[in-house]
């Protein structure tokens, strides 16, 4: 029997154990297959240019466990008011200036209220007007506010499953995973273009690993980006506390590239954003990371609240390995449901 496809003609019926027998490859196995489904579908040593800015940081309600901008942590981090869009649009003339293809924006909130559309709408045309593609990151959508965003020709929206079902009510309490996948679906009805990931080395397990990308490669449409980030171990929040002093503390590269791979052969078309954590990754990692199918990065020397590597690190990086930034492309926006 064919395996059923989705309606990009991508397989969505992938089962656990076939993910989790793609992870049990031998290492050099699994990349020879996660290269060669890169290369049936992508420019190889491409690699898409992205930067983030944190347009209202800290003073988040929700637990989630890893996050600097949580009120439940305490890390430190200012809680800012929305920044005004003239501002933000400053800034992501810089990010052009600079090479960056999409410009993100990021904003420590549960939810949007309804008061701040207007100025979110307007730095949704604004950045577009230059030429970037957008994308925002704003917390929980309502049918009505996603319609908004999509009607202002908003590309992308990011809203993560950020881990397995299983292992999600361990990392975040104050909304369900149901509620991620809500969202999801009124971004997508709004013919906004999915980005959607989560974060590896918060202490899961394998199978959660498993779960995590099964979750993602079995939705109805996969994400057309999939940021892998690698925690960023925060002081002062519930998973950079528990880890920092564990052998826990920071994922095995061999395990984490295996993640990456494993996201690249069951989304074959989808970007792969090898995000947060490239800071304390070492080229090799990073280099093994874009052969196993990862095609973008966050530029710059900030990606919300922590560090990056910074654009002359990564120019180094490129140089070294004979990468180039990719050109960019017109984003593949979906018909509104
Ligand atoms: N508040 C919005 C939300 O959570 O939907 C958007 C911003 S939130 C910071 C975006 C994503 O960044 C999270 O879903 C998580 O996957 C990632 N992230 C946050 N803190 C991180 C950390 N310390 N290490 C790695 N990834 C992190
Ligand atoms: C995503 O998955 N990674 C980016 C983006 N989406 C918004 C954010 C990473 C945040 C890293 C922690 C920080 O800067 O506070
Ligand atoms: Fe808030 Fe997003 Fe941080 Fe969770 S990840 S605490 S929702 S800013």
């Amino acid at each position: 029997m064919d395996p059923m496809t989705s309606i990009d003609g991508t397989r969505n019926d992938w089962t656990r154990d076939e993910i989790a027998a793609l992870f049990d490859l031998p290492f050099d196995e699994l990349m020879w297959q996660a290269q060669g489904v890169h290369r049936a579908h992508h420019a190889a040593g491409e690699v898409q240019l992205c930067t983030l800015l944190s347009i209202k940081t800290g003073g988040c309600p929700e637990d989630c466990g890893y996050c600097s901008q949580s009120t439940h942590a305490e890390s430190g981090v200012k809680a800012t008011k929305l920044m005004d869009v003239r501002s933000v649009l400053q800034r992501a003339a810089e990010a052009k200036d600079a090479g960056s293809q999409r410009f993100c924006m990021g904003a420590a909130w549960r939810n949007p209220k309804d008061r701040d559309m207007d100025a979110i709408i307007a730095m949704i045309e604004g950045v577009r007007a230059m030429g970037m593609e957008t994308c925002m990151t704003l917390g929980m959508l309502t049918p009505a506010q996603a319609r908004r965003l999509g009607d202002a020709g908003l590309d992308y929206y990011n809203h993560n499953i950020d881990t397995s079902p299983e292992r999600y009510g361990d990392v975040i309490t104050t909304r369900s995973f149901g509620e991620r996948l809500d969202t999801l679906e009124h971004v997508r009805e709004a013919g906004i273009n999915v980005c959607c990931g989560g974060i590896v080395g918060m202490g899961e397990t394998r199978a959660d690993r498993v779960g995590f990308v099964h979750a993602l490669a079995t939705l109805p449409r996969h994400p057309e980006s999939v940021p892998v980030n690698a925690l960023v171990p925060v002081k002062g929040t519930v998973l950079g506390d528990m880890l920092a002093d564990t052998p826990m503390a920071k994922i095995d590269d061999i395990e984490f590239i295996r993640t990456v791979a494993v996201a690249r052969i069951t989304m074959p078309l989808s970007m792969v954003r090898l995000s947060a954590g490239r800071e304390s990754m070492s080229d090799a990692t990073q280099a093994l990371c874009f052969m196993a199918g990862a095609n973008s990065i966050f530029t710059g020397d900030k990606l919300l609240t922590a560090g990056n590597r910074g654009d002359s690190a990564d120019a180094a990086l490129f140089g070294k390995l004979g990468l180039k930034p990719m050109e960019a492309a017109e984003p593949m926006r979906m018909a509104a449901a």
